[in-house]
């Protein structure tokens, strides 16, 4: 057994009396009400859903297992002469809450590698789907094809399944699933945007680094690649991505299911496919500039356009969030941090809006939080770097979110959480309990 579901196994045996106990002995100690604008609204702020893999405080923003982003970047071993993390300690992170250890890491480089290979029949789905499909909608297809290969699933149809030991079969996915996303975005962006000429992997590298190789980028580009799927991993499990993973994989639906259905949510635009639309939206405006960075004045005009347009402010706001998004800050800081960034443009272009939209949105009173979120710093690195095809940029995300959403429900086998499924009630009922029949 590898270090890492041995220690994923004892921290499980370890927690599982916790679960056990708050379900036989305080199953009805109340966590909160819900309103008719709660049930309207998506749920938000419903306090129903339990995971300890990562806290999103409305202030401070993201903490994987009570570490902050910086924490977190600083704690994890570093792939050698470079900046970042590696990706697979942070899996080992996520999974355990333990911070790995060089040898522990590089355990997990390994065991990616030998699952790394995408099968033939993967790239025929994806050569078989019209070239001009979403990247997303792609996606989805090569992972829900991979279904077949599910060791839960072949387990299950083979009458094996037993509730303690079912969250390994899981846990053998979800490593499969983590170990190929990023050869399939790789290929998936070869095929659709560089004439289809593919690059094979280098085995020496990691998960992030390869990812870099094999789309074709530069040596810079590999630490761009772990800082952005350690950021987008985890913004804990009531976001539409993490929660449609979960959800659908408490029917014990297995993790190709699961993780095909969480990308079909992060495909939204109000979602994952923001990161397109701020970009969209910046180069737009600065197009109609000829390229200049614009005055204050002039960008105040064009956020009230596209607000009186009806239109939302992409990669502003947060359904949860009421400070600037700490993953925003993080980017910004590698922006400012890297000369040619720190001066390009479109980079100038992004502060400014930070610098402006606030105010304006504050103005504005409808948005609950007028900062800016994850997505509206990340499209200008990946175009800085040549990365153009902004209809890509979900799939980036889609291969970090799986970290946090794979990690999940691992551990929702382990501890054996229930069937989702909560009450509707018609709008005749909620105008009674109003009083408003
Ligand atoms: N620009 C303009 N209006 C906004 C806004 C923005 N950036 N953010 C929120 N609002 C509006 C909402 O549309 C809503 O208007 P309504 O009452 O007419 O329906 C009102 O403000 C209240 O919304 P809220 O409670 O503040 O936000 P929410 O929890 O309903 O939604 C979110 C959160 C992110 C969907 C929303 O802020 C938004 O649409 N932002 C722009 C898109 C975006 O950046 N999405 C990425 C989020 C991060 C991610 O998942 N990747």
């Amino acid at each position: 057994m590898s270090t890492l579901k041995e220690t994923l196994f004892k921290k499980i045996q370890e927690h599982r009396p916790r679960t056990t106990k708050l379900v036989k002995e305080c199953a009805d100690v109340k966590l909160g009400d819900v309103t008719v604008g709660q049930a309207i609204g998506g749920a938000r702020g419903v306090r129903c859903l339990v995971t300890d893999i990562s806290y999103l405080d409305p202030m401070e923003g993201i903490r994987f297992r009570g570490m902050t982003i910086p924490e977190t970047f600083a704690a994890l071993p570093k792939v050698p002469g470079s900046e970042y993390p590696y990706v697979e300690g942070f899996w080992y992170l996520l999974l355990t809450g333990d911070v790995p250890t060089m040898e522990q890491t590089l355990e997990v480089v390994e065991d990616w590698k030998q699952r790394s290979a995408v099968p033939e029949y993967v790239i025929d789905v994806l050569r078989a789907l019209p070239r001009d499909s979403h990247p997303m909608a792609m996606f989805s297809a090569a992972i829900v094809a991979m279904q077949r290969e599910s060791v839960f699933a072949s387990n299950y149809a083979a009458g094996k399944f037993n509730k303690m030991t079912c969250w390994e079969d899981m846990y053998e996915d979800a490593n499969t699933l983590m170990a190929r996303l990023g050869p399939i975005g790789a290929y998936i962006y070869r095929m659709k945007y560089k004439g289809d000429t593919h690059i094979a992997p280098d085995p020496e590298l990691d998960m992030g680094g390869q990812f870099a190789h094999m789309i074709g980028q530069s040596d810079e580009y590999k630490d761009v690649a772990r800082m952005y799927f350690i950021l987008h991993s985890d913004h804990e499990s009531g976001n539409v991505s993490a929660h449609t993973t979960h959800l659908v994989a408490s029917a014990l639906s297995d993790a190709y299911y699961a993780y095909s259905a969480g990308i079909n949510g992060l495909a939204g635009p109000l979602h994952g496919l923001a990161n397109e639309e701020v970009l969209r939206w910046t180069q737009n405006f600065m197009q109609k500039l000829g390229g200049e960075v614009p005055t204050e004045e002039g960008l105040k005009e064009a956020l009230w356009a596209t607000l009186n347009s009806g239109q939302v402010i992409p990669g502003y706001g947060h359904a949860v969030l009421r400070k600037t998004d700490p993953r925003y800050t993080s980017q910004r800081e590698f922006c400012m941090n890297t000369p040619g960034l720190k001066d390009y443009p479109l980079f100038q272009l992004v502060k400014m809006i930070f610098e402006v939209a606030p105010g304006v949105l504050t103005e504005h009173g409808k948005a609950k939080n007028p900062w800016p979120n994850v997505d509206a710093q990340s499209g200008v690195i990946q175009w800085y770097y040549g990365v153009t095809e902004y209809e890509y940029y979900t799939v980036l995300f889609g291969i970090g979110r799986a970290l946090g959403c794979l990690a999940n429900i691992t551990w929702d086998r382990a501890l054996g959480y229930g069937i989702e499924r909560p009450k509707s009630l018609t709008t005749a009922m909620l105008e009674e309990a109003a009083g408003i029949a």
